[in-house]
């Protein structure tokens, strides 16, 4: 099946950084963590959600990977990262990954992110990220998302300590 030109993209970067990743789309949506699991038939805890938000001091987008299962809590980012968090708009989220909203992968992005990976996705064998589209993912393992993103492990959600 020909890959749509997002998650084409998804796909050479995810090669480029020496990934063997297979991009998968769906006929379905997996625009959310919960779609993208009952399309994929896993957990919902496996989907690696990718979040943008804007350093408060910086401008720099800040990529905040969470378990599909957990809210994020920003204070606990803000204090891993040492700067405050604010929301992403739309064109934001565009300018700074290159993809929409509801298809942002974790890696590829057109500016480098600041990135923080959720710890309770490290304890996963395989989790699934968004591959460009809201109808395309890829699987990994924590320790391959870890190192493609250079990220900041942490508790991130919300509620109780992991
Ligand atoms: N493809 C799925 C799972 S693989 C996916 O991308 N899910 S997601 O949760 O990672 O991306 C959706 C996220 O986009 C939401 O959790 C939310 O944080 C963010 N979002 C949704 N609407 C907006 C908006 N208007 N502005 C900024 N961020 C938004």
């Amino acid at each position: 099946m020909t890959l749509k030109v997002a998650a084409t993209r998804v796909q050479a970067a995810l090669a480029a950084a020496g990934l063997e990743a297979e991009v998968r789309e769906f006929p379905q949506s997996t625009r959310t963590a919960e779609e993208a699991a009952a399309a994929i038939g896993c957990s919902v805890a496996q989907i690696a959600k990718s979040l943008i938000f804007k350093g408060a001091a910086s401008g720099r987008s800040i990529l905040v990977v969470a378990s599909g299962a957990n809210r994020v809590e920003e204070p606990k980012v803000a204090a891993l990262i040492g700067e405050g968090l604010e929301k992403a708009d739309a064109a934001f989220v565009r300018a700074m990954t290159g993809y929409a909203i509801g298809g942002v992968p974790p890696v590829g992005h057109e500016v480098a992110p600041i990135a923080v990976i959720d710890e309770d996705l490290l304890r996963l064998p395989e989790i699934w990220a968004a591959a460009g589209t809201p109808n395309a993912v890829f699987a990994l393992t924590p320790a391959a998302l870890l190192k493609l993103t250079a990220g900041l492990r942490g508790d991130i959600k919300r509620g109780g300590s992991a």
